[in-house]
This record gives structure tokens, sequence and C-alpha cells, in this order.
């Protein structure tokens, strides 16, 4: 039984996809035989440097429509190439962006090899609402969360030809003739195999980089965010487990530079405390850097064993430096403690980025002010801000099912950008303008927005 795991574009250029080669490990460590297709790589790989500028700066507008419309040859040719290689089965992964180049691709590749069967797993499928616009016609099946064991299951059913039925462990859901596959059994980080690189072409990537993961979920619960509960539980690896990957990645591929996925690297202390001594132990020189959140533990004496363990950079997810708001988002931190950290963070030498969000509800003036001054104050002490966002409101986020609470109005538009609160769309873009000519003006212009379509950044 072969499987081919392919990645849809748009997704990042820097390193492969993690997610498809935990993936692809799980399914190596039971024998069968794996191979990857990273459509995106080779897709940019073969654009012009005009095109591949407007994908580094994440235009979504292009992605959306543009990437299908103006690249479809280029797909074309890829898909030409897939079908040419012998596989059984083939899974993909991708992000609701990749929804058009999905369904562009899946009768191409059902008509050149009518037996496969085909997966669909990642962020694409997150998505309730995507999953409805899927042509599941030509999808079998669909994993809607962790792969490690519902691929196994999936695998094991095609090739057995058994039936996958409903068990303690899977839950499945059919739509039409697709089956919605649900594993009740969260992935056991300190279990399973790392992450299997050699299904990509590791040199084609943009950074001479890798992605690694130290966990899954996240400890916070914040008001706006979709991801936490998502992966949720919180669990770690073992430290000792991610320096030997590292080791491993470094002897195999020369890559000493790591960025870590996961939704924050410091979620467990001990686990922190206990990896940067294996890595100082050791001698190793390894290089580092992901999200964190802002807490006490975050001293300056564990931030510069971070820093000579390797860690270069922390993002910070600080949206706001007002306390009320602070306190409304459920950040479980105050305005002092974040300043605290963020310049303890650069005098141990660790590159700073935070994230920030304007016009959450509740949001007044004052509020906005008190960022706006924060951000004079701390200039010297943040490298980047990495994100400036206007508050959106997903769907299944506390935002959402306690919107009452938050004063969002309840219409139509209560998802979204456009929502209704103490402040409607026209006063958040204003606001979002104000902070970013300030944060322009302090030489720390955002590096990524959501305002695409609603602000011109050009002319702040
Ligand atoms: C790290 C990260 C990135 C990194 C990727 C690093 C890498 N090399 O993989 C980068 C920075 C490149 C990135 C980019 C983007 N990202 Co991102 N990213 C994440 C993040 C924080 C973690 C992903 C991760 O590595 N997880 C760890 C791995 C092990 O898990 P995983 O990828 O989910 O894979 C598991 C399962 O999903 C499943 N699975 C995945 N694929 C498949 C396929 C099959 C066949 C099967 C069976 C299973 C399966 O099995 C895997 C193992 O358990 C997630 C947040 C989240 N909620 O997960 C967002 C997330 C995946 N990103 C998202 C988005 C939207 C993007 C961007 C499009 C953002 C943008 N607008 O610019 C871009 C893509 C284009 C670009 N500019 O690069 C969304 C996807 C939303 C959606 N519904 O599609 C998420 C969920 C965040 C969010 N809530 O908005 N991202
Ligand atoms: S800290 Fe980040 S990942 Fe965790 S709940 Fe808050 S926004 Fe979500």
């Amino acid at each position: 039984m072969k499987i081919m795991l392919l990645l849809l574009p748009p997704w990042g250029i820097s390193n492969p996809h993690l997610g498809l080669t935990y993936v692809a490990s799980a399914l190596k460590e039971k024998k069968y035989q794996v191979e990857g297709y990273d459509l995106n790589i080779e897709i940019y790989n073969d654009l012009d440097n005009k095109t591949k500028d407007k994908w580094n700066h994440s235009s979504q507008r292009f992605w959306k429509k543009g990437l299908l419309k103006n690249h479809h040859l280029l797909i074309d040719k890829h898909i030409n190439k897939l079908v040419k290689i012998n596989f059984d089965i083939l899974g993909m992964s991708g992000c609701d962006l990749s929804l058009d180049v999905l369904n562009y691709i899946l009768p191409k590749l059902k008509k050149h090899k009518p037996k496969i069967k085909i997966i669909i797993g990642g962020g694409i499928v997150a998505n309730k609402k995507i999953i409805q616009k899927i042509k599941k016609e030509y999808v079998d099946y669909i994993i809607l969360d962790e792969g490690e064991y519902s691929i196994l299951k999936v695998v094991e059913s095609i090739k057995s030809k058994k039936l996958l039925k409903n068990s303690k462990t899977i839950k499945i859901d059919k739509q039409n003739k697709t089956l919605l596959v649900k594993s009740t059994k969260k992935t056991n980080l300190t279990k399973i195999p790392v992450p299997y690189f050699d299904i990509f072409p590791i040199n084609s990537y943009v950074n001479n980089d890798l992605p690694i993961s130290f966990s899954r979920g996240c400890i916070m619960r914040c008001a706006f965010c979709v991801d936490s509960p998502i992966l949720s539980p919180f669990r770690t690896r073992k430290p000792q487990d991610v320096v030997n990957e590292m080791y491993n990645n470094y002897k195999k591929f020369n890559i000493r530079v790591y960025q870590v996925t996961d939704l924050l690297i410091n979620g467990d202390i001990k686990f922190l405390n206990e990896f940067c001594d294996i890595i100082i132990e050791k001698k190793l020189h390894f290089f580092w850097g992901g999200q964190a959140i802002i807490r006490k533990e975050m001293a300056l004496n564990l931030l510069r064993k971070m820093r000579i363990a390797g860690c270069t950079h922390l993002i910070f997810g600080v949206e706001s430096f007002s306390d009320n708001i602070r306190s409304l988002m459920r950040k479980g931190s105050t305005t002092t403690l974040v300043k605290k950290v963020i310049k303890n963070s650069k005098v141990a030498g660790i590159e700073t980025r935070i994230n920030l969000v304007v016009g959450f509800p509740g949001e007044t003036k004052e509020d906005l002010n008190e960022t706006i001054k924060t951000i004079r104050e701390l200039q010297p002490y943040i490298d980047y801000i990495n994100c400036l966002n206007i508050c959106n409101v997903f769907p299944d986020t506390p935002l959402d099912f306690e919107s009452s609470k938050f004063r969002i109005i309840n219409n139509k538009d209560k998802i979204g950008l456009f929502f209704k609160a103490n402040t409607d769309i026209k006063e958040r873009i204003k606001r979002f303008k104000k902070v970013y000519k300030v944060c322009k003006q302090q030489n720390l212009e955002p590096l990524l927005n959501n305002v695409e379509g609603l602000v011109d950044i050009d002319k702040l």
C-alpha cells in the first residue's frame, strides 16, 4: 500500500509542512510506503520574482482568486507529473485559502487515477463551512483532527477492505459518500515518532531551517482564540526527545535553526528549563524561537538561560497595552508584567516581536491611547510588530458564544470583522490607521495585518 502526501498551496515557503511530516512518520512506523509532493513549494519555485514577492507578502486576495486564475497551467503541469507516480492513497493538506485549488484538482486526479482513495486533513477541514464547499463526490475520507491515529485506522480499513466503523476511539459521520473521521484519542506526544522530513525536498525551501514542535495546545483560553480549544488539551514532548530530534536533523540535513510552531513555547516552564539545561550541558549550538505568553515565570534568569540555549526570538501575543482590554481578552497578565517581560527579553539578548489587536469589543479611546503611549515607551525594547490586526470574531470562540457578555449585537454580521459592539467597523478602521501610523513613526511598521481591501496601507 503506497501513500502519497500532498501539500496544497498556499502555504509557507520557509520550510516543510510539519503536520504532513508527522502523518508520514506515523505511516512509516507501521511500514507503509510513503512519499510526499509539496505542490506549494513546487509552484512557488516555478514563479517569476515579481509573483514570488506577492506570495511572500501574504496577499489573501492573490491567494484566494489569483493563484488559480493566473497559474492554473502551472498547477496542471504538476498534477500531470503527480499522476504519473504510482500510489494507492492520496492524503492532502492545506488551509482554507486552498479550497479553490483543491476543487480544481480533485476531478483531474480522479479522472487520471479513478482507483485511488482520497483523504483530506489539516486546517482546510477545520471549518464546517469549508467542508461543505469541498467537491466531496471525489473525496473518500476527511480526517477532522490530529492525523497520527486516524490515518492509520483509515489506511488499515482501505487495505483490509473492511468498512471503517464507529468505535471507542473513532467517531464517523457521513456526508454523501464521504466519511468524516474524528478520533477521540489525542496524540500522545511522548510516544509518537519524530516528523519524517525526507518526504519533502528539503533543499527547495527558502530558509535553511526546520519547523519543530515542543507541545500542542495552549494553557490559556483568550476570548478571541480559535486555536486553543481545537488543539486542547495542552501536552508537551519530553525535552530530551526534542533535543535528539534537533541533533539528528542536524546530522542528516546540516540544519541548526528551528522555528517552533507551537501556540506557545512557554506553556510548561519545567519543560523549557530542562530543554535549555540539556542544550547548555551538551554544548549544542542550535537556534530557535517562537510564540510565547507573558507570565511571571519569564524572569531575567530564565530568559538569559534561554538565550544561552539558542533562543533567538520570541513573539508575544500582547494584543493591547490596556489592563482593561487585556482583562476582557482573558490574557491572564497585566500591562506592568508585559512591559517587564519584554524589557527583560531584550536585555537577555532575545529579539522581541509583538502582535497587536485594535477594536476588541469594549475598547475605549482611552484604552487605545494606553496602547499608543506604551508602543512609544517600549520602542527601544521591541524589534518588530509582527502583526497588527483589527479584531475578528471567529465562530466557536467566547466572543461568539458569549457575544452578549461582550455587548456584540446579535445580527448576521456577528461573526467576522464587521460586528457591531461599542465600535463599528468604520471606527475600528480609524483606530487601526491611528495605531499603524504611530508604529510607522516609531520605525515599527507592522509586518502583517488583516485589513486587505479595507485600508490602503501604502497611503498611511
Ligand atoms: C505554525 C503555523 C504556520 C506556519 C507553518 C510552519 C510549517 N512549516 O508547518 C506558517 C507561518 C508557515 C503558517 C502560515 C500560514 N498559516 Co498557519 N498555522 C500555524 C499553526 C500555529 C501551527 C501549525 C502546526 O505546525 N501545527 C503542528 C502540526 C503537527 O499540526 P498540523 O499542521 O495541524 O497537522 C496535524 C493535523 O492537522 C493533521 N493533518 C494535517 N494535514 C493533514 C493531512 C492529512 C491527509 C491527514 C490525515 C491529517 C492531516 O495531522 C497533523 C498531525 O497531527 C496553526 C495553528 C493551529 N491551530 O494549528 C496555524 C494555522 C494552521 N495557519 C493558518 C493559516 C490561515 C495560515 C496562513 C494562510 C495565514 C495567512 N493568512 O497568511 C499562512 C499560509 C500561507 C503563508 N503565508 O505561509 C490557519 C488555518 C486555518 C484554516 N482553517 O485553514 C491556522 C489553523 C491558524 C488559524 N487559526 O487561523 N502557519
Ligand atoms: S495565548 Fe495564544 S494560543 Fe493561547 S489562548 Fe491566547 S491567543 Fe490562543
